[in-house]
């Protein structure tokens, strides 16, 4: 299976990325050269004295627009006239992210990311250049290098190879379509506060079922409409009728 080898990131702020590229997971990807992450300064590709990269908005109104020249340049000197691959604009006008986006993202072998400032980037940007736009909840952020960061590690922990445990990524929470169950480790009893037992007692098939159960209990508490997409068995649906009633409504 083909998955992201390389992202290519444009952004006024690269250095913004460092630290979060250097730790943990990532930096074990791409020191083993599962992924590759190229950031691109956008203000080493304008050619005026002052390297200028936003302008008033035409028809007024205050705040900045990022140029669209500088952002052109840089895209097409790194990736050429006619990028192959997606080049997509973190904007909160963008359709939602989910697992199922980085699902389809992780498939392609390259993906282009445009970070936006100020009041957001030239339309001609958007229409021309970008192919596609991308947000990651309703909500106002600064920039678009938190949104890219989010992007670079969902679809990373998805390549193969990146988590330690080749399971690791099916298990998740939403991987399923449901809640996580909750977790525990040791000590057994933490300032008397006990562990189930059941997690204690070796009988897997018993923890399997408990564990389903919890995540469906969750799911129905926090996010009834998760329900509606996840693919649930006759036992599920079963375990799910009981709570209706139940009092287990909070909890
Ligand atoms: C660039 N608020 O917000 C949510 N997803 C993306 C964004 C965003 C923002 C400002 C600039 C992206």
């Amino acid at each position: 299976m083909i998955s992201v080898k390389r992202f290519d990131v444009f952004t006024l702020f690269p250095e913004v990325f460092d630290p979060y590229l250097q730790a943990s997971i990532l930096q074990r990807a791409i020191q083993r050269e599962l992924v590759e992450v190229q950031l691109h300064n956008i203000r080493d590709w304008t050619t005026d004295r002052h390297h200028v990269t936003d302008d008033e908005p035409y028809g007024g109104g205050g705040g900045m627009v990022m140029k669209p020249e500088p952002i052109f340049t840089a895209v097409e000197g790194v990736l050429g006239t006619a990028p192959a691959c997606p080049v997509i604009l973190l904007t909160p006008q963008g359709r939602s992210f989910t697992q199922s986006v980085a699902q389809e993202l992780a498939r392609l072998p390259h993906l282009a990311i445009l970070c936006g400032r100020y009041e957001g980037v030239d339309e001609r940007v958007r229409l021309h250049l970008v192919t596609d736009e991308i947000s990651i909840g309703d909500f106002v952020l600064t920039g678009g290098e938190l949104p890219a960061l989010v992007l670079i590690d969902a679809i990373t922990r998805l390549i193969p190879g990146v988590l330690g445990d080749p399971e690791g990524a099916q298990d998740d929470s939403h991987a399923s379509g449901l809640l996580e169950y909750p977790h525990y480790t040791r000590p057994a009893e933490f300032r008397g506060w006990r562990v189930p037992e059941m997690l204690l007692s070796g009988d897997h098939a018993r923890i399997a079922r408990w564990r389903r159960e919890q995540a469906l209990l969750r799911t129905w508490q926090r996010r009834p409409d998760l329900l509606a997409n996840a693919p649930l068995t006759e036992a599920d649906l079963r375990f799910l009728e009981g709570l209706e009633g139940s009092g287990l409504e909070e909890g």
